[in-house]
């Protein structure tokens, strides 16, 4: 069976562990593209070194060429500028834009039959953006944000809780941002919810409302940490963990940006929900019913989302 191909459009801090990480899991052969040039061709040839110590098999090319990610399987674009301390996800919006649309185009050239993972900020809005300059079908095109949203809810957990990462479970809706919807009910302990939990004592409400509000501020926490970037190891396994789904027909429920169709009362938006991923991209959407509180927190989260595309679509009227 022929190698897989993986192809990474954007090679800095989580393009780069991208590439490290489907190496290390043998997921296929890796191109690398980034528009600095020498870079990306730099990185692949630094990983490509590592697999004789590692053990893994890979052909790893990079370049500033958009003919590196031809007949790509998977397309994971980190591609444009990412935040600096102070700025917000939104104030990335006008160069990013633009970013997308020849991304996106490029991959309509040259991979028209990859999955697509955005994971570039403001990303409900960017994944829209791409998905129409590509002409790749919606259900080929996913934004990553839940998984590492969750991933951050679940490590908070597992360490109020002192229990292992792998039994604790999280459930996170909405657009990726201040207002994503960390869901506390969905969210468990070995099967057991969180709200039970706190009636065991195992933790207070007040805690548990801290670690909602920490995961909410998750990325900023990191910004503000490393001064010259944002968050780049946990985003990059997030988005591998959505391309091994896809590429093993694995069927995994994962909280994507996904496009919405009337699910959850959205029409043509991307936002973050639960669905299954296999090797048919995103093979359903998971509706679940959410409470009052939910749908109020879910609907100003969407909200958000909306208000950021018509952002892009005053971008383009202004032209
Ligand atoms: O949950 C999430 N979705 C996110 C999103 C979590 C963390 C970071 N998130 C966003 O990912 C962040 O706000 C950025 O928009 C992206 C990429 O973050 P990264 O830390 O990898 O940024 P870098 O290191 O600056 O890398 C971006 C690369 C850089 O090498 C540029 O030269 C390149 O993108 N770049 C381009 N590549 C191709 N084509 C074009 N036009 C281009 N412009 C810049």
């Amino acid at each position: 069976m022929a190698r897989n191909k993986i192809a990474l459009v954007g090679a800095g801090q989580i393009g780069g562990t991208l590439a490290l990480l489907a190496g290390l899991k043998e997921l296929g052969d890796i191109a690398v593209f980034d528009i600095a040039e020498g870079m990306p061709d730099g990185k692949a040839l630094d990983i490509s070194q590592s697999a004789p110590v590692e053990g893994f098999d890979a052909v790893l090319t990079g370049g500033s060429d958009y003919s590196v990610i031809e007949g790509a399987d998977v397309v994971i674009v980190t591609a444009g500028v990412p935040r600096k301390p102070g700025m917000s996800r939104d104030d990335l919006i006008g160069i990013n834009t633009g970013v997308m649309k020849t991304v996106g185009a490029a991959i309509g050239k040259h991979a028209p039959n990859a999955f697509v993972i955005v994971i570039t900020n403001p990303l409900d809005v960017m994944v829209w953006v791409l998905q129409q300059a590509s002409g790749l079908p919606t259900n080929k095109v996913v934004g990553m944000a839940g998984v590492l949203d969750s991933a951050r809810f679940r490590t908070f957990l597992a360490e109020e809780f002192k229990v292992s990462v792998e039994d604790v479970t999280a459930f996170v809706l909405g657009g990726h941002g201040d207002t994503m919807v960390p869901l506390v009910r969905y969210s468990t302990v070995a099967g057991i919810p969180l709200p039970d939990l706190v009636k065991l004592g195992w933790t207070t409400q007040e805690k548990l409302d801290a670690i909602v509000q920490r995961t909410r501020d998750g990325g900023a926490e990191i910004v503000k940490l490393l001064k010259t970037g944002s968050a780049f190891y946990a985003p990059a396994a997030s988005a591998i963990a959505m391309a091994e789904s896809y590429l093993k027909d694995k069927k995994r429920v994962l909280p994507v940006a996904a496009h919405l169709t009337g699910q959850y009362g959205v029409d043509d938006l991307y936002v973050g929900v639960p669905v299954i991923i296999g090797a048919g991209g995103v093979e359903k959407i998971v509706e679940i019913e959410l409470n009052a509180e939910e749908k109020a927190q879910f609907d100003s989260s969407v909200g958000a989302v909306k208000t950021l595309v018509e952002v892009v679509k005053n971008l383009e009227s202004e032209k």
